[in-house]
Order: structure tokens, then C-alpha cells, then sequence
């Protein structure tokens, strides 16, 4: 385990896990540790020995949203901040080239809950909640939240949620589809990594094809993920995990997807 003083940094059996680690404020987030998980998940994104990122909270939060003992005097308008610290964040996240999953340990508020809604895959321990908290100070949704939140649930709710800053709990967050899975509390760290753990078993390659197809095809017109789904399968056909699907399918045994990291084209 690595530690900065905001981001915990741990890796087993392909998972790469960054823990926000502020937790006497609920991991509300300074420039400090937004730029610090900006690092860490880009540096994810070259280490071949990384197949997953996990993103989580110390503590009985996930992330309160931005730190308001952070904002006055910081010499920065709110777009320039946002242009600096939030959006490089996200879009990160959106580009990285492997699965980001984002495990909502705790109430995840205001750019928390953007960043709870960014991840590819969702998981929530059962005491998690995510707040659209930004109205509460009057300001506007922020960090994808406005791109995200009426994908998922539609224009109205995602109003509803954003002008009453009411409190989303897990069960309602399943039911929404603001989350793929619902883990206990008590083992809610160990169902993570083995969630994850699965994940990094699948075709690495795939995976990251399948993740540049989904996020084109949310903006674009069905002709155009025609188009892109047959360029990005070409890729995907001509690499060693297609051939090694096959095989496994016709000798009737388990595809084994994952390689020595030192293999040459991992
Ligand atoms: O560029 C820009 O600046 C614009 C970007 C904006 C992005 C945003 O995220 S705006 C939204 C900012 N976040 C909030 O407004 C959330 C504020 N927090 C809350 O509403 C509540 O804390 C929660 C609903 C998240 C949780 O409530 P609860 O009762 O479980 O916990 P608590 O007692 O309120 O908080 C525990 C401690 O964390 C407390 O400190 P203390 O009293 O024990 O010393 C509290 O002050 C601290 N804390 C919680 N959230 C923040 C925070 N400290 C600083 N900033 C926070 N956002």
C-alpha cells in the first residue's frame, strides 16, 4: 500500500484501489486530492499490471462533494476551477482505458455524487447514499452530474433530485439503476475486490473496446455506432484474446484472458 495524505493506493491480483482518504470530512475533496486521484488513475491507465481501478471513501463517507472550507480565497472563478480540478477528473475517468468502478461506501454528495455516477460499473454498500446536494448551496449540478444523472433516471426525476437535494438510499439507488449491486456493509470491501476480481479476469482488450463504443454511441446516432462498432471489432478480431476465446470455446475449457504482464502485447 502506498499513501499520499489524501489518496490510499492499493493493488492485489490486478485491482488497483484508490481510497479518498479524508474521512473526518466525508472525503470531501480539496485540489489537493483531486489532482492526486487524477495521478493515480492515469498512472492506473499505463500499468499493465493494473486491469481494474476501484475508486472508494475511507471512513462512513464516499465523497461529501466539494471541501466548503476550501473555496474562499482560493484565487480561482468557479469555471476556472471546474476546467482545472473536476472536469480533467471526469473525463479521465470516462476515457480510462479499463473498467472504473466506483465503490459507494458511504453518502457520496454534490461532485460526490458525480463521481459515484461516473464509474462503468456502480457499487453500493447497503448504508450508501448519494445526495444532488448542490442546490442546498445554491449552485448548479456540477462534474457530469447534468450528463450523467438524466441518462440514468430521465429529465424529471433528475430535476426532482436536483432541486430537493432529497437523499437517494440503495435500495431506491438498485431500483433507479444508479447502481449494478447492493453489498452488506460488514463485507462490503471484500465483495468489491471480488466483483472487481472477476472483472480483471475478462478480455482486457475487449473490455476497453466495448467501454470506446458504449461512451460514443451515448452521443452519437445509430448509424454512427454502426460504424464504429465495425471499426472498433476489427481491433478486437485481430487481437490474441479473439483467438484465444475461440479456442477455449472449442476445446471446452475456461478462456484464460489474462497474460504475463511482461508478454509483449498484454
Ligand atoms: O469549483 C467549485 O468549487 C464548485 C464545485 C462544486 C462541487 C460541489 O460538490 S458543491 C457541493 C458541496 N458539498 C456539500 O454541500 C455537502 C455538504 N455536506 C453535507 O451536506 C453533509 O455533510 C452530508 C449530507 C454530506 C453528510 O451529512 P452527515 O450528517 O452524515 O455528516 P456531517 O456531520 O454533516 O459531516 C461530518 C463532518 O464532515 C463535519 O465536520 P465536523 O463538524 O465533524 O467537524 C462536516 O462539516 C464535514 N463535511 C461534510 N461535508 C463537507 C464537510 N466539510 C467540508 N466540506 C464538505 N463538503
Amino acid at each position: 500500500m502506498t499513501q499520499t495524505s489524501v489518496i490510499a493506493t492499493h493493488t492485489r491480483a490486478g485491482v488497483r484501489t484508490l481510497t479518498l482518504n479524508r474521512p473526518d470530512r466525508l472525503n470531501a475533496a480539496n485540489d489537493e486530492l483531486l489532482l492526486a486521484l487524477t495521478d493515480e488513475l492515469r498512472a492506473a491507465d499505463t500499468d499493465s499490471a493494473v486491469r481494474v481501478v476501484v475508486i472508494t471513501g475511507a471512513g462512513r463517507g464516499f465523497c461529501a462533494g466539494q471541501d466548503l472550507g476550501d473555496v474562499s480565497g482560493r484565487g480561482m472563478t468557479f469555471t476556472e476551477h471546474l476546467n482545472a480540478t473536476y472536469n480533467p477528473l471526469i473525463r479521465t475517468i470516462r476515457a480510462l482505458g479499463k473498467p472504473v468502478i466506483t465503490a459507494v461506501n458511504g453518502v457520496a454528495a454534490g461532485a460526490g455524487a458525480s463521481l459515484a455516477l461516473s464509474g462503468d460499473i456502480r457499487l453500493w454498500a447497503q448504508s450508501a447514499s448519494l445526495i444532488e446536494v448542490f442546490s442546498n448551496i445554491a449552485l448548479v449540478p456540477d462534474s457530469g452530474s447534468t450528463w450523467f444523472l438524466p441518462r440514468l433516471v430521465g429529465y424529471h426525476r433528475a430535476f426532482e433530485m436536483m432541486a430537493l437535494a432529497d437523499r437517494v438510499r440503495a435500495d431506491d439507488a438498485l431500483r433507479l439503476g444508479l447502481c449494478e449491486q447492493v453489498f452488506p456493509d460488514d463485507t462490503f470491501a471484500q465483495d468489491v475486490q471480488a466483483y472487481a476480481e472477476r472483472l480483471a479476469a475478462r478480455p482486457a482488450n475487449a473490455l476497453n473496446l466495448t467501454k470506446q463504443a458504449l461512451n460514443a454511441a451515448m452521443t452519437g446516432t445509430l448509424d454512427q455506432a454502426l460504424d464504429e462498432e465495425a471499426r472498433l471489432q476489427q481491433l478486437a478480431g485481430d487481437h490474441w484474446e479473439h483467438e484465444e476465446g475461440v479456442s477455449a470455446f472449442k476445446e471446452k475449457r475456461p478462456a484464460q484472458f489474462v497474460r504475463d504482464v511482461n508478454s509483449p502485447d498484454q
